[in-house]
């Protein structure tokens, strides 16, 4: 019995963006309103330009930095991939999962999961908190708006669905921002800090390594306002110097540019005929352009599941 009052931590994905550190925040701030005081939210890497600034900009400090949850009890917020859990998570208690993405749940058994595909995790927190009638003020209302625009583009992603646009105007209500195109642009700009890196950092900055039927190939998300801007040379030789320590089948950048929503995709790797089949276009310098693709989930990763499945 002792352990009713044992704490229970919300924490999301290793290298967090906003999402991640929202909707851990969010349902601590669900719980509260529904008079569970055991769960705080935290999180387990350093946040991004943008998260600082949302949480700074709405006066909110940002969850406490936990790194390793060992023996800790667990909700784990958008993610389930074992390779983006908190250190420590083998020896966790994960009671509870709430996701947006594919799933990986074979390694633990939570006692309840909340998986819906839809835009962003911060969405189905926010969908909790409505249906429960906890009342949000407006700096918590507005983070919550915040990473929903981040997840979802502005609302324009392909991953989008109506429960993310309902959301928002739910939000909103309270949030009360005037123009929700021009403050996503706002936000978007906060991310868009890519000159600032080296191509290698470029690359792993948001990195998922993936396998299927032994084959492996790696997708690096860059998000910009002009996607042209980017030393594509550079990132292509930091490409070819990880696939000759490591070699994978393909390894890709998606380098979208948010405001043109379009993808240059650099691509090295033996399976690049492969790639240009499929996609019926030749790739040029390491390159490929592809108009309408923003979507990692939804666009990229479907075309290599369809090459690898056969
Ligand atoms: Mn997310």
């Amino acid at each position: 019995m002792e352990d009713l009052n044992k704490k229970i931590y919300i924490v999301g994905h290793t290298k967090p963006d906003l999402d991640a550190i929202a909707s851990a925040f969010g349902y601590q701030k669900f719980k509260e309103g529904v008079g569970e005081y055991t769960y705080q939210a935290i999180r387990c890497d350093r946040v991004n330009a943008q998260t600082e600034w949302v949480f700074k900009k709405y006066n909110t400090p940002l969850p406490e930095y936990i790194p390793d949850i060992s023996g800790m009890n667990v909700v784990l917020v958008d993610h389930t991939f074992p390779e983006s859990r908190a250190k420590g998570w083998e020896n966790a208690n994960i009671i509870e999962v709430i996701d947006h993405h594919d799933v990986k749940l074979e390694d633990i058994i939570p006692q309840s999961i909340t998986i819906r595909p839809c835009g962003s995790t911060t969405s189905l927190i926010a969908q909790k908190i409505f249906k429960n009638g906890v009342l949000l003020n407006r700096n918590i209302a507005s983070i919550l708006l915040s990473a929903i625009l981040d997840d979802t583009l502005g609302l324009k992603s392909p991953t989008t669905i109506k429960l993310d646009r309902e959301m928002v105007n739910k939000l909103n209500e309270v949030a009360q921002i005037e123009d929700l195109e021009k403050y996503s642009i706002i936000l978007f700009e906060k991310k868009d800090i890519w000159h600032t890196l080296t191509s290698k950092e470029i690359i792993q900055e948001d990195l998922r390594e993936i396998e299927i039927n032994g084959n492996w190939f790696s997708i690096s998300q860059v998000e910009t306002m002009n996607n042209r801007e980017l030393k594509k040379d550079e990132i292509v030789n930091e490409l070819e110097v990880l696939n000759k320590e490591i070699p994978f089948n393909l390894r890709l950048v998606m380098l979208t540019d948010l405001l043109q929503k379009n993808c240059i995709l650099l691509v090295v790797g033996r399976d690049i005929p492969l790639l240009e089949k499929i996609l019926n276009q030749r790739v040029i310098d390491n390159a490929l352009f592809l108009p309408n693709v923003v979507s990692r989930k939804k666009q990229i990763l479907p075309i290599l599941q369809k090459i690898y499945s056969k």
